[in-house]
């Protein structure tokens, strides 16, 4: 059995944009300078994050709901509001992102330092001083900030250990996962009591790694005998390795060398690319310390010359803590070597680095009850629509010029649509809906025509503009005076 927690669900609320500011600049003589109101901050996203030294998905509790925070919403004098902190989940390398409804595989967080935005934060609304342009100086509005995506992602550890524990039959493999790590597995006074392989995650200090316990390996288990060539493929993935063996069965350094050509004669089936097994840090785990005398262990320890030995007993837990310290260097010294031969895989990023698309539809809808209306809808017509303060007139105004400048006003027109017509925007489910009218309606070509208002302009900023005089004016009564 394993020890090890490899699949959990967290609930992901990305953190809302700030609403952008509406204020007016007042200056000694000017009380209505301009428009100064800041724009809101971003709210913060949901990032997973692949991170060395964590074995398994045991520090995210189920039902987890990873939260991130707001931005704050603007403020006068032009100041923005402060972007909402990212809420970042740490995952051991080898977690596979999923979306929990639809079951699409979002990242597959193979190195250290990938990561992946599941839930995007919302944008902050701009406020009216980004909203002001030479035609519409001081608007009386600003845009609201969006919501932050929701999402649920399953997470899921693709189990494969840093540490094999190998050796023959009955030589306390199970035993030390069992002292080592949270496995429990089966331990037994016979051969062969593993026949698949169990998984544990080992603690070592602040670091933690994932520690395999293989069935016993046996003479010939290359070449086929028993299920040993199942065996050794569980180790092609495995980094480091520790050869355990039990002095009081057999002769350690010749069955050192023994498990040694057993795993020489694999490597003609290793996949290409993988590091050879006798290239790959190891350790020797001279184990049942506590069946035998400490100068018969300082003898056989020093038999190892070109490997180091250290001698452990399960049973008393004797040499056990030194033993995790130990494996965990091989661990890591294990990871160096790959992080040197192995390029960094880029980071994946899907949903931050999609821009927002500005596609749209535009389609006619008929239903028995509701008669004819036409449909607008698309991600950008959707943001747009959050944006709107539905209250402000202006506000409203500035969406209808916004869907105009998109072509949303033309694709109408093309698709036949007659003043009075109904109009639906956005999501169906929550739509935005009016009856078409050109006059009303912001579309610039239809506003220049009926030669209607200039929106967006303070009414009491326009009595002051009239009230300037232009350059040129400014010039000739010069000459004339
Ligand atoms: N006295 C003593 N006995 C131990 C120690 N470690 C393991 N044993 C005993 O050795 C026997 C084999 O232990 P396992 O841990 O099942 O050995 P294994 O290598 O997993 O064996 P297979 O799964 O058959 O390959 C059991 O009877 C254990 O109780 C130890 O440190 N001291
Ligand atoms: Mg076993």
């Amino acid at each position: 059995m394993t020890g090890l927690v490899d699949k959990v669900s967290v609930r992901c609320s990305a953190g809302d944009g700030g609403n952008g500011e509406t204020a007016v600049r007042r200056m000694k003589g000017k009380p209505f300078a301009g428009a100064s109101g800041g724009n809101g901050g971003d709210g913060g996203s949901v990032i997973i994050r692949a991170v060395p030294n964590l074995a398994d998905l045991s520090s995210i509790k189920p039902g987890f709901w990873a939260k991130a925070r707001s931005g704050e919403s603007g403020k006068g004098s032009m100041h923005s509001g402060m972007k909402g902190e990212d809420c970042v989940l740490n995952v051991p390398v080898g977690t596979v992102v999923a979306d929990s409804s639809t079951g699409e595989i979002l990242a597959d967080l193979s190195s250290e330092g990938q990561e992946v935005v599941v839930a995007k934060g919302g944008r902050g609304g701009k406020g009216n001083f980004a909203l002001s342009s030479p035609s519409r100086r001081a608007p009386g509005f600003a845009l609201k900030g969006t919501g932050g995506e929701e999402r649920e992602v399953t997470l899921e550890l693709k189990l494969s250990a840093s540490c094999a524990l190998i050796g023959l039959p009955n030589a306390g493999k199970s035993s030390l996962l069992a002292a080592l790590s949270n496995a429990r597995p089966q331990i037994g006074g016979w051969e062969f009591t593993t026949l698949s392989p169990n998984l544990g995650a080992v603690k070592a200090g602040d670091c933690s790694f994932t520690l395999e316990d293989i069935p016993g390996l046996i003479a010939g288990a290359a070449s086929g005998k028993g299920l040993g060539l199942e065996f050794l493929r569980h180790i092609e993935r495995i980094p480091a390795l520790a050869f355990v063996i039990d002095p009081t069965r057999e002769d350690p350094l010749s069955t050192y060398k023994a498990l040694e050509r057993e795993l020489e004669s694999y490597a003609g089936r290793l996949p290409e690319g993988a590091k050879p097994f006798l290239q790959r840090p190891r350790i020797v785990v001279l184990s049942k310390t506590d069946l035998y005398k400490p100068e018969d262990l300082a003898a056989f320890e020093r038999e190892f010359e070109d490997v180091k030995a250290v001698g452990v007993s399960a049973s008393t837990h004797e040499g056990i803590k030194e033993l995790k310290f130990a494996l965990l260097d091989l661990v890591e010294r294990a990871r160096k070597e790959g992080d040197r031969e192995e390029k960094k895989a880029p980071t994946v990023n899907p949903l931050k680095s999609g821009r927002l698309s500005k596609d749209f539809s535009v389609m006619i809808r008929f239903d028995p009850n509701d008669g004819i209306w036409y449909e607008a809808d698309g991600d950008i017509i959707r943001i747009f629509i959050e944006q709107t303060d539905f209250s402000n007139d202006e506000a409203v105004g500035y969406l209808s010029d916004r869907l105009a400048a998109l072509g949303v006003e033309d694709m109408l027109v093309k698709a036949g649509i007659k003043p009075g017509d109904e109009v639906r925007l956005g999501n169906p489910a929550c739509a935005v809906a009016f009856n078409w009218n050109p006059s009303l309606t912001a579309g610039k070509k239809h506003m220049h025509a009926a030669a209607s208002f200039a929106r967006g302009s303070d009414d009491r900023l326009s009595t002051l503009a009239h009230t300037r005089r232009t350059n040129r004016q400014r010039r000739s009564e010069h000459k004339q005076g």
